[in-house]
C-alpha cells in the first residue's frame, strides 16, 4: 500500500492551472469552462487578419451616419457636434409586430417579439473611437445611455446597449457609434445572468458580483485596471481569451443610478421593474481575439458543439492587458507626427 502512494505521488504532479487543463464554473451563465492553457504553445498556420484599417477620412459625405449625410431612408441627419441618435432604419425590432398567437404545438412554439431599435452615434468624426475620445465627450455618451435606460425602461422589460466594434465582429460601418435594443421579452442571456443572481443573493446573502468585485480586488491577480468606482477584471471564468468584465465596487442596479464621478468612467445597465437588489450593473468586453490583434479566436466545433474552450489562463491574459499600458496603439503610432488631434 505504502508503495502505491509513493508511486502516485511520483506519477502526478501537482496541478498548474498553465498546464494542465481543467474546467472553470462561470457563475452567471451556470456553465463550465474548458481552460486548457498548454495549447497556446502549439504552432499557429492559420488564418491572420489584416491590421484594422487606418485611413478612415474624418467625414465622409456618403457615410450614412456622418453629420448631414443621408440615410437609407432618405432622412438628412443634423450637423450634430456631439451623440446623435435616430432609430435604426432596419430594425431587427419594431413596436408594432403582430402577435403570432400561443396556440402552437410544443416543438412549434412561438410567441410576439416587440421592441425598437435605434443607432447612438458618438461623436461626428469617423476616425476616431471612445478610447481616444475625451472625458468631457465620453460623459456625454454615457449620460446619453443612463437617460435611455429610463425611457426606453418604463416601457420595455430589457434594453441592451451594445457596440460591435470592428469588421472582425461585423460592424458595418467605422463611425464610432452604438446600438440600442429594447425588448418586451427578457432576452436569453439576462435570462440567465437574472437566475443565477437571484439564486446567489438567496444562497450566499450577498449580490454575487459585488462580492466578486470585492474577492478580485483583494486577489489582485486578474485585475487589469481599477480605480476608486470600478474594477476591470479578466473573469475566473472567462471564455474569449482576452474578455473582460467591468464591475462599480459598490452595489449599483442600473446605470442611471451612477454618480457624477463614476459616469466619468462607466458602461451600458439594464431597467427591470420588480425587486433587483440581486442585480449588479456590469459591462462585458469580449474581443475576438485568441493571441494578438491579427489572430483571431473562432468558436468552432468543439465550442459549438460540446463546451466553450480557452487557450490561455484568465491569469495570463490579464498579465498580458496589464504589460500593455495605458498609452492607446494610434496615439503610439502617430507621436513622431504629433499625436491625434484632439
Ligand atoms: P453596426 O455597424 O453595428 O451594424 O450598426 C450600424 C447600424 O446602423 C445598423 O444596424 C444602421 C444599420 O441598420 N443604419 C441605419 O439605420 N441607417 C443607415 O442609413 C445606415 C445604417
Amino acid at each position: 500500500m505504502s508503495v502505491n502512494i509513493k508511486m502516485d505521488s511520483i506519477c502526478k504532479p501537482t496541478f498548474d492551472p498553465k498546464e494542465h487543463q481543467h474546467l472553470r464554473y462561470n457563475p452567471l451563465r451556470d456553465s463550465w469552462v474548458l481552460v486548457s492553457a498548454h495549447r497556446m504553445k502549439r504552432p499557429w498556420k492559420g488564418q491572420v487578419e489584416k491590421p484594422s484599417e487606418d485611413n478612415i477620412p474624418r467625414h465622409d459625405p456618403n457615410n450614412p451616419l456622418c453629420p448631414g449625410s443621408v440615410r437609407a431612408n432618405g432622412e438628412v441627419n443634423p450637423e450634430y457636434d456631439s451623440t446623435f441618435m435616430f432609430e435604426n432604419d432596419f430594425p431587427a425590432l419594431q413596436p408594432d409586430a403582430p402577435d403570432p398567437g400561443s396556440d402552437h404545438h410544443p416543438l412549434f412554439q412561438s410567441k410576439a417579439a416587440r421592441g425598437i431599435c435605434k443607432v447612438m452615434c458618438f461623436h461626428p468624426w469617423s476616425d476616431i473611437t471612445l478610447p481616444l475620445m475625451q472625458p468631457a465627450e465620453i460623459r456625454k455618451v454615457i449620460d446619453k445611455w443612463a437617460d435611455l435606460i429610463v425611457e426606453l425602461g418604463a416601457a420595455y422589460t430589457w434594453v441592451q446597449i451594445f457596440e460591435n466594434k470592428g469588421a472582425m465582429m461585423g460592424c458595418s460601418n467605422p463611425h464610432p457609434h452604438c446600438q440600442v435594443w429594447a425588448s418586451n421579452f427578457l432576452p436569453n442571456e439576462p435570462t440567465l445572468a437574472e437566475r443565477c443572481q437571484r439564486d446567489f443573493l438567496q444562497k450566499h446573502g450577498e449580490p454575487m458580483l459585488v462580492q466578486y468585485a470585492r474577492m478580485e480586488a483583494q486577489a489582485q491577480v486578474r485585475v487589469v485596471v481599477e480605480n476608486e468606482h470600478w474594477l476591470v477584471v479578466v473573469p475566473y471564468w472567462a471564455t474569449w481569451p482576452f474578455q473582460t468584465l467591468l464591475l462599480p465596487r459598490r452595489h449599483v442596479l442600473r446605470l442611471p443610478e451612477l454618480t457624477a464621478q463614476e459616469r466619468d468612467r462607466a458602461p451600458t445597465g439594464s431597467y427591470l421593474k420588480e425587486d433587483m437588489s440581486h442585480w449588479q450593473l456590469h459591462a462585458h468586453y469580449y474581443p475576438p481575439l485568441l493571441r494578438s490583434a491579427t489572430i483571431r479566436k473562432f468558436m468552432v466545433g468543439y465550442e459549438m458543439l460540446a463546451n466553450e474552450q480557452r487557450d490561455l489562463t484568465p491569469e495570463q491574459a490579464a498579465e498580458q492587458l496589464r504589460k500593455l499600458g495605458e498609452e492607446h496603439y494610434k496615439v503610439k503610432k502617430t507621436e513622431g507626427d504629433g499625436g491625434m488631434e484632439n
